[in-house]
């Protein structure tokens, strides 16, 4: 079985990279190179964004805003605020005054007055109304249960409900197959999944896929790709350059949970236009058991956690497995590495600068009406005629 993590020689040139960014020592600022507001790219594709954020403040409330939008369905806005806090993110340095985002993009007059509070006033009153309100409070509880989205969220608080834990005692609810999973293992997939978490049901997945597939490559994608310490699930990329049958990939007894969407791929069809657009690749959506003692998440608040961990020598995990076609596996990699902001800015960026179409699967030139062939996320970058981000400067 390939191992498809990340390479070893990536690894070492991450630290040293790390090096060359943090600022010598004794070197007075003004020989640092010059930051240009004015050139820094409205495309988060066209910057580097590593987990070092100076503006965590900032970004944070933008967050904030971006989710309440999300919840009332307006796109638009909650984009604008998902753009300038992947911008912020990216800045070499904490912004202090309103002179410092002078002239920088995706700065709009929303997003200003809040940045212009927060420095001000150390925060900011529109975030705070937003944190404090009824119905934000409420969709934020139900969407962080497994199956529940915006339009489940709407009905249960139209119907009154506020809590997750009265949605659980209305009996009369209809819920979902996906939902019942979600409440049942809801303590566990709450608290966020660790490195050492990821590292170990990665095993458990590559072991389980090369029982099946002797030669499959398994990738682990998702913010762990990008050097990220927690999560909310682990992404997994299944391929493989012989024939084989997927199905098998289901290993009875760590499976909690198993939601197979069969593949709705039709090989003519275009590249979907939608930006935010599901892909159509084979997936498993699970809850995997993962046999080991508990890991104390203290960053994690599960109110029941001590009682359970005496008598719980498992956790529920989310994990999604996602089988590609061994000529779309760049694709899909490159896709399901996300962020999903640098994703939605790497489609928009192809359509407006390039007259391409980018999804999971291909890369279509509207021009010269052929798909783009590649073999890695170097050469998918080389198409779109921009300069290759490593993953872990993928963090929009
Ligand atoms: N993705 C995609 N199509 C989907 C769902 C996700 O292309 N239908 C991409 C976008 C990001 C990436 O897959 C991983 O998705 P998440 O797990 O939601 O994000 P994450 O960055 O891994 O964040 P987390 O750490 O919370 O899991
Ligand atoms: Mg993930």
């Amino acid at each position: 079985c390939m191992e498809a993590g990340r390479p070893v020689d990536s690894e070492l040139k991450y630290h040293l990279m790390e090096q060359r960014q943090s600022p010598p020592l004794n070197v007075p600022e003004l020989e640092m190179p010059a930051f240009t507001a004015t050139k820094v790219s409205q495309y988060s594709c066209q910057r580097k964004t590593t987990l070092n954020n100076y503006n965590k403040k900032f970004t944070d409330a933008f967050e904030v805003m971006a989710e309440n939008y999300e919840f009332k369905e307006s796109e638009i806005f909650c984009l604008e605020f998902l753009r300038a806090a992947s911008l912020l993110k990216s800045l070499p340095f904490p912004v202090t005054r309103m002179k410092d985002i002078q002239g920088l993009p995706c700065m709009g007059d929303q997003v200003r007055d809040i940045i212009e509070e927060i420095i001000e006033e150390g925060e900011s009153s529109r975030v705070r109304e937003v944190l404090n309100d009824e119905r934000y409070k409420a969709f934020k509880q139900f969407t962080s249960v497994f199956g529940v989205g915006v339009k489940t969220s709407e009905k249960w608080y139209r119907m009154g409900l506020r809590t997750v834990e009265e949605v659980k005692a209305d009996k009369t609810l209809k819920l979902s197959k996906m939902q019942k999973a979600g409440f049942l293992y809801y303590e566990d997939l709450v608290s966020c999944v660790s490195k050492a978490e990821a590292d170990a049901v990665s095993l458990i997945v590559k072991n389980a896929v090369c029982t099946f597939l002797p030669d499959a490559l398994v990738t682990i994608t998702g913010g762990f790709r990008r050097g990220k310490k927690i999560g909310h699930d682990i992404d997994f990329l299944i391929t493989s350059p012989g024939p084989g049958e997927d199905d098998e990939l289901l290993h009875k007894g760590l499976l909690l949970y198993c939601d197979i969407i069969e593949s709705t791929f039709v090989k003519e069809q275009l590249p979907s236009r939608k930006v935010d657009a599901m892909d159509h690749f084979q997936k498993c959506f699970a809850i995997l058991k993962l046999c080991q003692p508990r890991v104390d998440n203290s960053t994690c608040n599960t109110s029941k956690k001590l009682e359970m961990a005496e008598v719980k020598d498992w956790k529920a995990i989310r994990v999604d497995l996602v089988i590609t076609p061994f000529e779309q596996y760049a694709y899909a990699l490159l896709g399901w590495t996300g962020s999903r902001q640098f994703g939605r800015d790497l489609r928009r960026y192809a359509s407006h600068e390039r007259k391409m179409v980018l999804d999971n699967h291909a890369l279509y030139d509207r021009r010269k009406r052929i798909f783009l062939k590649a073999g890695s996320e170097e050469e998918i970058f080389a198409h779109l005629g921009l300069d290759y981000v490593e993953p872990w400067e993928r963090n929009a």
